[in-house]
């Protein structure tokens, strides 16, 4: 049997590590780090080591599957293109572009097909009612950052392996391996800051393995992050430690601020969210006092009903400290495949929310979405506009949204529903038509996404591992866009690739007055590669770093990087402001307006005494990723983690011992779920992982069945949102918990 290795990025999660696989044959029978991966250096983690099982999966969907009576039957895939146009056909006659509904997962944005084809199909489909897991994730963050920088993908990342002081609020690396964060490796970083004198302080209600390794660690209760970072920009005021240093030109109302913080005293503050005075004060003193500080809040601080000013409030106070955009602090990466970065700003319309509203509870949209938690009451709701139809495309909100039993009934009643997915499961069981797509190994990588969270600018791809006979993940988008669009289910997918060809070089040409025939031409040299490296190649060349067509030969391309089958390292981040920019007046809005009409609602819960009873919270685990992966056995051997956190001496006045179980209801629902009882949550605080509950009928994993865990979202709320970005809140839930 033949053996070959092959170099490959890991997409499982946004580290992005490089990996090493040894083939034998068809079958991958060893993972290991590429210990030359520019980035990563041989880092891995046990999801990495599973991706071969995930490509061999037998549960893996290969060919699409149509629902007849109940049933799901494979077919050939021009025969399952038919019914889709059939199905979504006869429901836009019937109730128009918005009564089919999308909801986009969170695999897009680890995918270049995803990253490249969801635009088409979202133009072609031309509904209001997008969805995606951006609104149980960082929506708050794209909002608030394109209030404050006009760009909604401007992520300030902390400069993670030149500071000296990191605060972390609300995530959890050592499980999660970062995000809005791409630094693989996270254990390693966190000990090296450590280890040349710099200081990491987390912010979370459990003691998480983060915590554990930090200097040190503040149970923070669920939900008060806003009120806690507010403190410690006012006590910046009080001590005139405020210094904004290079960037106080480049800022619009840093005037206006010192007034809003006046309600956030210590005493309020303090009392609301359970972290002492003195320590809010220390704080504040050793992240002015750090020759480099960044604060950073993920998960943990956007996924609550004060999501939008958790974000602003963290940007605010590397602004106020002299560390937003400086090394050592929080900075811009420049992604490879966008444009160089001008030296001035460039005032534009600004980032606008709200410019139109959802039917049925007035949410506005953001980013051209309404929140998915809002997804079931469209769908119930009868009238003009109501929702019949769905397209899902790599989600399965049935397991990660809010409420999520509504939602699952709700999606029985729809007239047509079609899935791209890998799976039949707990969402796609849904589905009419199931369209499934190659494998990871089965497509070629480069980050879209990520390249905008990387704690150095780099760029790694990597061509398909094996060959599949099943269409691109990008050619079924395609042709589902021409189907949405009316031209048929025998259009060909080839004009998507075009067009989109054409779209990105007509705007170089128009740029840069070079003759878009030769433009065309210098991509075709891209050779036979598949239609989303030839786009790759036109946005890499026409990039920061690129090589401008054959203008520098040393810049950047698809061939460049296939030279390089490392990577390539543009080096650590660089200062970016104002060339950044993109807001109205082309300044820093250190004040936008929505914020500052949203604040008194903090203000309103300073007074607020701590809630009575439990709040639940949730987790992640190294082994898992979110709801998709509980079908490969390596990662879910071993003891049940699929269990309710409880603080000892709760479980005590609860009567609960480890192992027996327990009852937890909400307002919309109640679980049972096994106790697991350790000090790591702080009291008051119940903590459940999210993407079990794998035990609903007429799914096809074998392996996720049996283990199957419970639905930590069946207790989440969908009536609790954050206003402004529409996300929901799924951690600081108001719960009972009971013995079973
Ligand atoms: N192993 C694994 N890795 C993953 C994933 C996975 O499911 N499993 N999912 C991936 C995805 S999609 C994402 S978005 C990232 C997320 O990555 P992270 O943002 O690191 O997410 P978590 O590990 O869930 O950590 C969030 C922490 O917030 C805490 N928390 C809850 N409520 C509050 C609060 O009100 N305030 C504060 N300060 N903390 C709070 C929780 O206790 C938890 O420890 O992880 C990615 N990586
Ligand atoms: N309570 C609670 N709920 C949460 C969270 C939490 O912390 N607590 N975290 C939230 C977060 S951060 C996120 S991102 C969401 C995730 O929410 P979703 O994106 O809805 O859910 P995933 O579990 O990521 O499901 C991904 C789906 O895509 C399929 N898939 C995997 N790879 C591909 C691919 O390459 N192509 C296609 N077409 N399909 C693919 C999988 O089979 C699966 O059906 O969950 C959210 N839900
Ligand atoms: S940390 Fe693990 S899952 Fe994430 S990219 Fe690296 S190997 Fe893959
Ligand atoms: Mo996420």
């Amino acid at each position: 049997m033949s053996t070959r290795t092959a170099l490959r990025i890991c997409t499982l999660c946004e580290a992005t590590c490089g990996l090493e696989l040894e083939i034998e044959g068809e079958r991958v029978v060893r993972v290991r780090g590429d210990q030359q991966d520019v980035l990563s250096g041989g880092y891995l983690c046990p999801k990495g080591t599973a991706i071969g099982d995930l490509h061999h999966d037998p549960d893996r969907l290969r060919k699409p599957l149509v629902k007849r009576n109940g049933v799901h039957e494979e077919v050939e895939w021009d025969e399952a293109f038919r019914v889709v146009e059939e199905g979504l056909g006869a429901v836009h006659e019937a109730g128009g572009r918005d009564a089919v509904a999308v909801y986009l997962g969170n695999p897009n944005v680890h995918n270049l097909s995803g990253g490249l084809y969801i635009r088409p199909l979202l133009r072609a489909l031309g509904t209001k009612n997008q969805f995606s897991a951006s609104t149980v994730d960082q929506m708050p963050r794209h909002v608030a950052s394109g209030l404050m920088f006009g760009s909604p993908t401007a992520f300030a990342v902390p400069d993670l392996d030149r500071t000296d002081y990191l605060l972390m609020l609300g995530a959890n690396p050592l499980e999660s391996n970062g995000s809005l964060l791409t630094a693989p490796d996270m254990p390693g970083r966190l000990r090296d800051l450590r280890k040349r004198g710099g200081r990491l302080v987390v912010v979370d209600p459990r003691r998480t393995r983060t915590a554990e390794r930090a200097d040190e660690h503040l149970a923070i209760l669920p939900g008060t992050d806003a009120h806690f970072l507010l403190a410690i920009a006012r006590v910046l005021y009080e001590e005139e430690l405020v210094d904004v240093g290079r960037l106080a030109e480049h800022c619009a109302e840093l005037d206006a601020i010192r007034g809003v913080l006046e309600p956030f005293t210590l005493d309020a503050v303090s009392a609301r969210c359970g972290v002492p005075a003195e320590t809010i004060t220390r704080i504040a003193r050793e992240l002015a006092a750090a020759p480099r500080a960044a604060v950073y809040g993920r998960i943990g601080t956007n996924t609550v009903s004060f999501g939008t000013l958790n974000a602003w409030a963290v940007d605010l106070l590397n602004l106020l400290t002299g560390n937003l955009d400086r090394v050592g602090g929080a900075m811009f990466p420049l992604p490879p495949h966008s444009g160089p970065r001008p030296e001035q700003a460039k005032p534009g319309r600004g980032f606008q929310l709200g410019r139109w509203k959802s039917r049925v509870s007035g949410h506005p949209e953001a980013l051209s979405e309404f929140p998915v938690a809002a997804l079931a009451e469209e769908i119930e709701t009868e009238g003009e506009g109501q929702v019949r139809a769905l397209v899902t495309v790599a989600g399965n909100p049935v397991l990660s949204t809010p409420d999520s039993e509504r939602l699952d009934r709700a999606l029985g009643t729809l007239d047509f529903m079609v899935s791209v997915d890998l799976y039949l499961n707990e969402t796609t069981r849904h589905a009419d038509v199931i369209l499934p797509t190659p494998s990871p190994l089965e497509r070629p990588y480069y980050s879209l996404a990520f390249s905008g969270a990387m704690v150095r600018n780099s760029a790694r791809y990597s061509p398909a591992v094996f060959e599949t006979d099943m269409p691109r993940e990008g050619e079924i988008l395609a042709r589902l866009a021409l189907i949405a669009g009316g031209q048929g289910a025998d259009a060909s997918p080839e004009s998507v690739d075009a067009l989109l060809l054409d779209g990105l070089l007509g705007g170089v040409a128009e740029a840069t007055g070079r003759d878009l025939d030769e433009l065309r031409s210098a991509v075709a040299g891209a050779g036979k590669r598949p239609p989303e490296v030839r786009l790759l190649d036109g946005l890499l060349r026409a990039g920061a770093y690129g090589d401008g067509f054959g203008e520098r030969a040393e810049g950047l391309s698809v061939e460049a990087l296939e030279r390089a089958p490392h990577g390539i390292d543009f080096g650590p981040l660089e200062p970016s402001i104002p060339g950044l920019l993109r807001t109205k007046s082309g300044r820093i809005e250190v004040l936008p307006g929505p914020i500052a009409e949203d604040l008194p609602r903090l203000v309103a819960d300073l007074e607020r005494s701590p809630a009575e009873g439990f709040v639940l919270v949730s987790r992640r685990d190294l082994r898992s990723n979110n709801s998709w992966m509980h079908n490969l056995p390596k990662l879910v051997s071993g003891a049940d983690r699929c269990t309710l956190h409880v603080h000892p001496e709760d479980a005590a006045e609860l009567g609960l011992s480890e192992g027996t179980r327990a009852r937890v209801a909400s307002r919309v629902g109640d679980v049972e779920v096994p106790v697991e009882i350790t000090d790591a949550v702080r009291r008051g605080v119940v903590c459940l992982p999210h993407g079990w509950g794998h035990d609903l009928p007429g799914v096809r994993l074998g392996v996720a069945s049996a283990h199957a865990g419970v639905n930590t979202n069946r207790l989440t709320d969908g009536a609790v949102l954050d206003p402004l970005s529409g996300n929901a809140a799924l951690n600081g839930i108001p719960v009972e918990v009971s013995a079973a």
